[in-house]
């Protein structure tokens, strides 16, 4: 009987492999704020590194193996158009946190991504997510260390993202845009405003006669954060084609 039971356990711990292993079955994230502490060697290494262009993912990070290590698959599918930050605090040096919008872009270049040789937070800031496209969270290292512990947080950090419903209306238009973006604001004082791109990044534009010229941005989504006289922040998502 122990015999029997043993092999049963054998059998269908094979058969069903744990989510994270790969990313057509990953560790499905449905509420944020969300946090985990694991280690990637409780996965496979079932990915690798990119064969062709290296990808700059941080700091000194061209020419990169940090999908060289054991590989963890996380996946969120937002509800509503918003940002999220996704952070690996205490991290060990040579880890990468990776974001991809299909299984298949694994090992091609990701939608966001930051990786470092050194020890410390790992983090993609204010990524922008839409509403119903899935995002897969990769966590891997360089083959040394092969596997890691890890935290990982992710928040919701979307900021006053329903001010369509707010007294203080905002409106941007045309949305697409292709080369100049008015902004209709008839009850607030806005004093500053930034474009923010999908890896975080806050790209330097000018308000002039509520206009922002957009021409020279790439084609994609982008947040536009807008500064009032009073310090308060609102968000407004644009894409740009
Ligand atoms: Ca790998």
């Amino acid at each position: 009987m122990k015999k029997i039971y043993f092999t049963f356990l054998l059998f269908t711990g094979f058969m069903m492999a744990q989510p994270g292993n790969l990313c057509t079955d990953p560790i499905v994230i449905t509420t944020l704020p969300y946090s985990t502490t694991d280690n990637t060697g409780n996965y496979g290494d079932n990915y690798d590194p990119p064969t062709a262009t290296p990808i700059s993912c941080g700091a000194g990070t061209s020419g990169n193996y940090y999908l060289g290590g054991n590989d963890v698959i996380y996946s969120y599918t937002p509800s509503a158009n918003g940002t999220v930050t996704i952070q690996m605090p205490s991290s060990p040096g040579w880890t990468g946190l990776f974001v991809f919008t299909s299984c298949s872009d694994i090992g091609s270049p990701p939608y966001a991504c930051n990786c470092s040789s050194s020890a410390g937070t790992r983090s993609i800031n204010n990524m922008a997510v839409t509403a119903g496209q899935t995002y897969y969270i990769v966590i891997s290292s360089w083959p040394s260390p092969q596997t890691i512990a890890y935290t990982l947080n992710i928040t919701d950090t979307t900021l006053s993202n329903n001010e369509v419903s707010s007294p203080k209306n905002v409106t941007l238009y045309p949305n697409p845009v292709k080369n100049i973006l008015y902004l209709d604001y008839p009850e607030i004082d806005i004093i500053n405003a930034n474009i923010i791109n999908v890896n975080g990044q806050c790209l330097n534009v000018k308000l002039n006669e509520n206009q922002i010229n957009v021409e020279n941005l790439s084609a994609g989504f982008y947040i536009l954060d807008l500064t009032t006289s009073e310090g308060v922040h609102y968000h407004k998502n644009f894409i740009k084609h």
